[in-house]
């Protein structure tokens, strides 16, 4: 079975795995957006389909209350139909576009898990928390910086004091995406 689970030293249980992330169960799932909230394809498309028009009725409202997200930039909305109690969505960096690629597309990425991980414990007092390879797909970051950078930052996340977060799951839909993100958690150890 595609999958890797493991628990750090601060007890935050971290696991990789084949699936949709439409049908988790945790507190929070995390949406790879664009800086519009126009979830049109790709993991947007997934989460806005299954779960139904509330989420891009509420992400317009947020857009036209507080303008478009920066690269880098997260909001929230409810779950709508879905499991989740709320949606975090994510603007990661456009691999090669106005500089957003190698070391700072990297460092946008690492700063948006953080950000993203933060959130979701600070601001929305969630215990659980699944998300996507955000920029490995239509945004195009190679698979092995994009599962680099997110073990940098779940690591550092995780082996904080007082995360408030105890499970991180990392869900994609896709073999090749997850087997990569396997390779670099295992390997690192
Ligand atoms: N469950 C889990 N993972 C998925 C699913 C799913 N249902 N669907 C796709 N993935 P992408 P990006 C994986 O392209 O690169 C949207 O149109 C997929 O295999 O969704 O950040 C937005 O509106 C890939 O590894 O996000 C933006 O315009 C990962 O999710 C743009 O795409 C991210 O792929 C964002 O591009």
């Amino acid at each position: 079975r595609l999958s890797l689970a493991y628990r750090t030293a601060k007890g935050v249980t971290v696991s990789v795995y084949l699936g949709d992330i439409t049908r988790e169960d945790t507190d929070v799932i995390v949406n790879a957006s664009d800086s519009k909230l126009r979830h049109g394809g790709g993991v947007a498309g997934a989460i806005s389909v299954a779960g139904g028009r509330e989420i891009q009725r509420e992400s317009t409202e947020y857009i036209q209350q507080n303008g478009e997200l920066r690269v880098g930039g997260i909001c929230h909305t409810t779950g709508g139909r879905l499991k989740c109690r709320h949606i975090i969505h994510a603007v990661g960096p456009v691999w090669g576009r106005r500089g957003h690629y190698s070391r700072h597309g990297i460092e946008t990425l690492y700063k948006l898990l953080l950000d993203v991980f933060e959130y979701a414990a600070d601001v929305l007092k969630a215990k659980s928390i699944s998300i996507p390879a955000i920029s490995s797909g239509i945004y195009g970051m190679p698979l092995d910086l994009c599962a680099h950078t997110f073990h940098r930052a779940v690591e550092a996340f995780s082996n904080s004091d007082d995360t408030g977060l105890t499970e991180i799951r990392i869900v994609n839909i896709d073999a090749d995406a997850v087997g990569a993100f396997i390779l670099e958690f295992c390997g690192a150890g």
